[in-house]
């Protein structure tokens, strides 16, 4: 599916009842391509969408959800309008791997900044997956107020990187013992920021285990082991963060 744009016609183009532009597949999709922008815009890919292929940015209100995604790569920025508006979601394999990873999201490419969006691995359309993992994602530019979360949440005081933070649990989850929500590698060319003008919002990176961060040149030393109270970052200098954590963007491995 090629299309010059999504949601750029605002609200002359918009399914009655709904207030952003939509692009909803039933069926798998080999290669969603957008030449240009995706401006408040909402993407629904019911199963695999293997690849995502923006030529500009994706902007404002917008999500891409799908039951799972191969390749996401956006040539320019991704840009939400407050923090969160962004959404990056998938659940992962369409049926649970007995061994090595349950993919969710393969790869994520941003050449320029991404800024106020939230990229979750096991969070799609009312399910849960504690083994959902995130292969790999590569920002050109600044990560700038925004999450990264593989099969984790920020537990009930939705705060990243307190104790109560955990993978997924209840009746609408899958867990597999056998599986770990992994994310295999983060790499971030420019600086990750938080908010410099606001102490109550928290931002972060979080997984079961996390293999390989960079952040500009500096090579975070992560332990092999899963779920390692080693593993665990301050990475941006705004801050300080809610409940007195020293920085707003904290990297964890979360424990249990
Ligand atoms: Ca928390
Ligand atoms: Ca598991
Ligand atoms: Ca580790």
């Amino acid at each position: 599916v090629t299309v010059h744009s999504l949601g750029q016609l605002g609200a002359s183009n918009r399914p009655l009842g709904t207030s952003n532009a939509q692009a909803t597949f039933n069926r798998p999709v080999n290669k969603l391509a957008v030449e240009t922008d995706v401006v408040n815009a909402q993407i629904f890919g019911l199963d695999l969408i293997k690849s995502v292929q923006i030529g500009g940015s994706l902007l404002g209100d917008s999500s891409l959800a799908a039951r799972e995604f191969g390749t996401i790569a956006v040539a320019h920025d991704i840009a939400g309008a407050t923090p969160g508006s962004v959404q990056i979601l998938a659940y992962g394999a369409e049926q649970s791997p007995g061994t090595g990873v349950d993919n969710a999201i393969g790869s994520v490419t941003v050449g320029g900044r991404v800024v106020f969006t939230e990229i979750r691995a096991g969070i799609f359309n009312g399910e849960f997956n504690a083994d959902g993992s995130i292969g790999k994602i590569t920002i050109g530019g600044d990560l700038i107020a925004s999450s990264i979360m593989a099969g984790t949440t920020a537990g009930s005081d939705a705060i990243i990187g307190t104790a109560d933070d955990g993978v997924f649990s209840g009746p609408m989850t899958r867990n597999s013992d056998a599986l770990v929500a992994t994310i295999g590698s983060i790499v971030v060319k420019g600086q990750v920021l938080g908010t410099p003008d606001s102490s109550s919002d928290s931002f972060g990176i979080s997984a079961e285990s996390i293999k390989k961060a960079m952040v500009g040149p500096v090579k975070y030393q992560l332990s092999p082991t899963v779920r390692s109270s080693d593993d665990f970052f301050f990475l941006a200098p705004t801050g300080p963060g809610p409940t007195g954590l020293q920085s707003d963007v904290v990297m964890l491995e979360v424990l249990a």
